[in-house]
């Protein structure tokens, strides 16, 4: 797809963590948000929204043109199709958004190959769907069931024997996998990496260290540009990596994918886990947990930590204090700087931060 071709209106739950996670997630592989339609009920059966709402939207696309819809959740394809076919545009749905960021991201082969596997989960499940409708389990859809059952069995044998070949390339793959690492600590530019949930401030974060100007909202040039850059850290060269962090309600069978494009963690000397310190204190909670049990789980040692408390700029002086008890973490910890991305508050003290970790490993 061209660049100029990415102008998206997204569907998604009226609360503002759908909203931004979902405009995050799509804006970090370029598309821009046209327009953002909220409803409380977004798994309806036949649309995912409700009949009249699907009519509306139909006539917003007419309106606006964009050139995909982004579904904030996940579609049957019985769904996607009809509400595809209602607007006359092709329908991106969370799993499918999801897959196209990993897809952008994957680096390594492991990580393209994990990819594609999870890639084959979602088209099977689609083509298993199409033989249920085809037996009577779903209403007729002339075009969308054109195809008959014979071909649809061949179709899923083909999906399977494609996951065969590729998990034997994985099991090579992840043989080599030792082999780089030790290779890459023979390097002598240290590696910082950002991770983070969706929408945490890491990319705000990694352009204002990297230099970068351009504004988060133009994604379109930012993010498609490469996602490592050189920095200095006390006058010396240091590489940083804005990773893709943490997706929240992540399919179970797109962990390994979601897990090996954040591979590149183990090859880091410093990893700033961003938070946004503006959410409450329940979902800040909840997130940490999960971030650092994702960070062990892939055996990210403690020492090489730094705790991001970011947007800072919107949290009062005494609730922050509260937040910080709340959480029971202790401020005057080494590993831990609350910043601002926006103002750029206390990003010399995180430099200073990396630096010292980075002289006393
Ligand atoms: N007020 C405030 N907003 C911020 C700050 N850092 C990031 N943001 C905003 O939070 C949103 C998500 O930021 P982004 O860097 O794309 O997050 P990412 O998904 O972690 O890369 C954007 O609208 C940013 O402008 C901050 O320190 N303060
Ligand atoms: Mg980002």
């Amino acid at each position: 797809m061209q660049l100029s071709e990415k102008k998206a209106l997204l569907i998604t739950y009226p609360n503002e963590f759908s909203i931004t996670e979902a405009k995050s997630l799509a804006e970090s592989i370029g598309y821009s948000i046209l327009d953002t339609i909220c409803q409380k009920h977004i798994t309806k059966s036949k649309f995912g929204i409700g009949q009249g709402k699907a009519e509306s939207v139909r006539e917003k696309i007419m309106e606006l043109k964009p050139n995909v819809i982004i579904f904030d959740e996940v579609l049957k394809p019985s769904q996607q199709y009809n509400l595809s076919k209602l607007c006359n545009i092709e329908v991106i749905d969370r799993e499918k958004l999801i897959l196209e960021i990993f897809l952008n991201r994957a680096v390594t082969n492991e990580s393209k190959i994990q990819v594609k596997l999870a890639q084959l989960k979602y088209d099977i499940v689609r083509v298993k769907e199409k033989v249920r409708l085809s037996k009577g389990g779903g209403e007729e859809q002339p075009g969308f069931l054109g195809v008959g059952r014979y071909n649809e069995d061949i179709e899923i044998l083909n999906i399977k024997r494609r996951a065969a070949v590729l998990k034997k390339k994985l099991l090579v793959e992840e043989k080599k996998r030792e082999l780089h690492r030790t290779q890459r600590s023979n390097e002598n530019m240290p590696l910082i990496s950002l991770t983070g949930y969706t929408s945490a401030g890491k990319t705000s974060l990694f352009n204002l260290i990297t230099n970068e100007k351009k504004e988060t909202s133009q994604q379109l040039f930012t993010t498609l540009t490469t996602y490592t850059r050189a920095s200095k850290i006390n006058g010396k060269k240091a590489l940083f990596t804005d990773t893709i962090g943490f997706i929240s309600k992540l399919p179970p069978y797109m962990i390994e994918a979601f897990k090996s494009t954040l591979s590149e963690l183990n090859f880091a000397d410093v990893i700033l886990l961003v938070i946004d310190f503006s959410d409450d204190t329940v979902s800040i909670g909840k997130k940490l947990k999960s971030s650092l049990e994702t960070l062990s789980k892939l055996e990210v040692p403690n020492s090489k930590l730094i705790l991001v408390l970011n947007k800072i700029d919107l949290v009062k002086p005494t609730e922050l204090e509260d937040k910080l008890k709340e959480l029971n973490i202790q401020p005057e910890m080494n590993q831990i700087v609350s910043i601002s991305s926006k103002t750029g508050h206390n990003v010399p003290l995180l430099i200073e931060k990396i630096g010292n970790m980075l002289a006393s490993n």
